[in-house]
């Protein structure tokens, strides 16, 4: 069955899957003509009970923005969870959550069906959020204009791993941050080459060319581990 996520936004045609833009390309394109994973945006202005459609709203104690309001966002919540009988992983995008990584992607891509809150204005009112308990997930230190972009991000990491969205000559367990070798390291992934075997008198490191697939994989996770003591001390922890 194929994996269901739903994204509550106040821009769902950022999600619109005839778009030629983020998911409506590539391998999550494909991963959804495949039947693996659907997700469907919600506009959570359906769900305001007020008049005017109002889904935010000045905060107390002033101050600049708006605040998203906690009844549409806890109908919308409970009736798209009533659209499918399996428990949803609740997720809001905000760049107070724990960081997105492989790990993390690793996780949420095994679960049968995600509902991604993605927050816009100044933030949430804080008691939908503490009612509704969700998994607070960032991108990072910085800061986006709301929550869809980051979506499209987390939808995109975790729609290439379901089994059956990549291709024959694609594979996650080579990319950076992917678990290698018997310690399970997360690395950066190696320099790749292609023709010509000469391009502006830059050549192509030898042993590419040797045809020893086993000196080949030697020489890749050498150069794995270099880049990302190089580029990335932290990933490997505090050094014995
Ligand atoms: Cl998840 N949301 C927003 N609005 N900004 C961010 C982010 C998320 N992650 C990093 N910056």
């Amino acid at each position: 069955m194929a994996m269901r996520i739903d994204i509550l936004t106040t821009f769902p045609e950022m999600f619109g899957v005839e778009s030629p833009a983020a998911l409506g390309l590539s391998i999550p394109a494909r991963a959804r003509s495949r039947g693996l994973i659907e997700w469907h945006a919600t506009n959570l202005r359906a769900f305001a009970d007020n008049k005017h459609r109002k889904t935010d709203d000045r905060p107390f104690g002033g101050g600049p923005g708006m605040v998203m309001m906690c009844q549409p966002v806890w109908d919308a919540v409970h009736a798209v969870e009533a659209m499918d009988p399996r428990p949803a992983t609740r997720v809001l995008m905000t760049p107070q959550g724990v960081p997105l990584t492989q790990p993390l992607v690793e996780d949420l891509a095994r679960r049968p069906r995600l509902l991604i809150i993605a927050g816009h204005y100044e933030g949430i009112d804080e008691r939908v959020i503490e009612a509704l308990s969700p998994m607070e997930v960032s991108l990072g230190d910085y800061v986006l204009s709301g929550g869809e972009l980051a979506a499209m991000v987390l939808i995109d990491a975790v729609a290439r791993l379901i089994p059956g969205a990549l291709g024959d000559d694609e594979s996650a367990g080579n990319d950076s941050f992917s678990a290698v070798g018997p310690g399970g390291e997360r690395l950066l992934d190696c320099p790749h080459f292609t023709r010509p075997k000469d391009w502006m008198g830059r050549g192509v490191p030898e042993v590419l060319l040797s045809g020893d697939h086993a000196k080949v994989a030697a020489w890749r996770l050498e150069q794995m581990r270099a880049r990302t003591r190089s580029r990335r001390p932290d990933l490997l922890g505090p050094t014995p």
